[in-house]
């Protein structure tokens, strides 16, 4: 078992300052050492750090496009490249815009495998957005369009890449969409389990559904955890807390029941701002979660027959 750990200083698809301090906090909170313990060998390759891309225009609505085409390009390559040696990536985010090439670069490497990708967004947010839906021009905001190829910037990766089929995202968690946003994400058929499907049917028998249809396919399964999927009062360093969102122990049952079905290829920890943080609480959360995605546990349970 090996991991790779990917430092994304990234905070301009966010609107706000803080995010870029994230991937220190994540560290400092320990995400190295727990998944050392869980048997995991670690490697972190450190933060990226690319220049901006010097051959996009400028984008009346997509906010620091060069900045963010620029990580999303040293992304793909670099979670293609860990996935390829046979490590499981995990993006020390950074804002969510960075899932952008995380994404893509899991795209390319299932595309090579002969299996699908599904993707687990856990967020306030549906993050569907394009230039022209969105009512900011924050480009973490357009992350899901972008890797199912429904979002139109200047070429920011290379034509004829993998694309995501939208109903292979699963959205869980979901309380804030934009009016565009949501007539997007219909005609597209992307599978959207909100706080309401959350409280009627049970965060656990939502994930076990997610988790048959993943197998039935034989799919990788890219996680990506916004900060924001948890309540404020659970995890208040976010720059845009909604509340309502998912309890702690809610959080945990859906890591809990992923790792079981041991179908996680990779993992975006996202929207972290530890300007915003109550003394590490949600960088502890944010780290506790990731340890019990792969592999802790209160008791030494036995992992259920795949
Ligand atoms: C809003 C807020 N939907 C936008 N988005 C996000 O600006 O596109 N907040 N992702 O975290
Ligand atoms: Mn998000
Ligand atoms: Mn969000
Ligand atoms: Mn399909």
């Amino acid at each position: 078992k090996a991991a790779t750990l990917i430092g994304v200083p990234l905070e301009e698809g966010s609107g706000r300052g803080g995010c870029a301090m994230g991937p220190a906090a994540l560290r400092i909170a320990g995400i190295g050492h727990a998944l050392g313990e869980l048997g995991y060998a670690v490697t972190d390759i450190g933060d990226l750090r690319p220049a901006p891309a010097t051959d996009l225009p400028r984008h009346q609505n997509a906010r620091h496009l060069p900045v963010v085409a620029a990580f999303t390009r040293a992304l793909d390559e670099h979670t293609y490249q860990a996935a390829r040696a046979g490590t499981v990536p995990i993006l020390l985010g950074g804002d969510h815009s960075l899932s952008m090439g995380s994404v893509s670069g899991m795209a390319r490497h299932a595309a090579e495998l002969g299996r699908p990708l599904y993707v687990l967004w856990l967020d306030a947010h549906a993050d569907f957005n394009s230039p022209e839906t969105s009512p900011s021009g924050n480009m973490h905001g357009m992350p899901v369009a972008f890797f199912c190829g429904k979002a139109e910037f200047a070429p920011i990766l290379p034509g004829g890449r993998p694309l995501v089929d939208p109903k292979h995202v699963y959205q869980v968690g979901i309380r804030s969409v934009d009016d565009e946003e949501r007539v997007a994400i219909m005609k597209n058929g992307v599978k959207v389990f909100d706080m309401r499907a959350i409280d009627e049917e049970g965060i656990g028998a939502i994930v076990r559904r997610i988790i048959a249809e993943v197998s039935d396919a034989n799919g990788l399964l890219h996680v990506s955890l916004d900060v924001d999927f948890l309540d404020p009062d659970v995890a208040p360093g976010v720059g845009t807390t909604v509340p309502g969102g998912a309890t702690f122990r809610e959080a945990h049952l859906v890591m809990e029941t992923l790792h079981d079905s041991g179908l996680v290829s990779s993992l975006d920890l996202v929207e972290l701002n530890p300007f915003l943080d109550d003394r590490g609480k949600s960088a502890r959360v944010m780290v506790e979660l990731a340890a019990s995605l792969f592999g802790r546990r209160v008791l030494d349970r036995p992992t259920r027959a795949a």
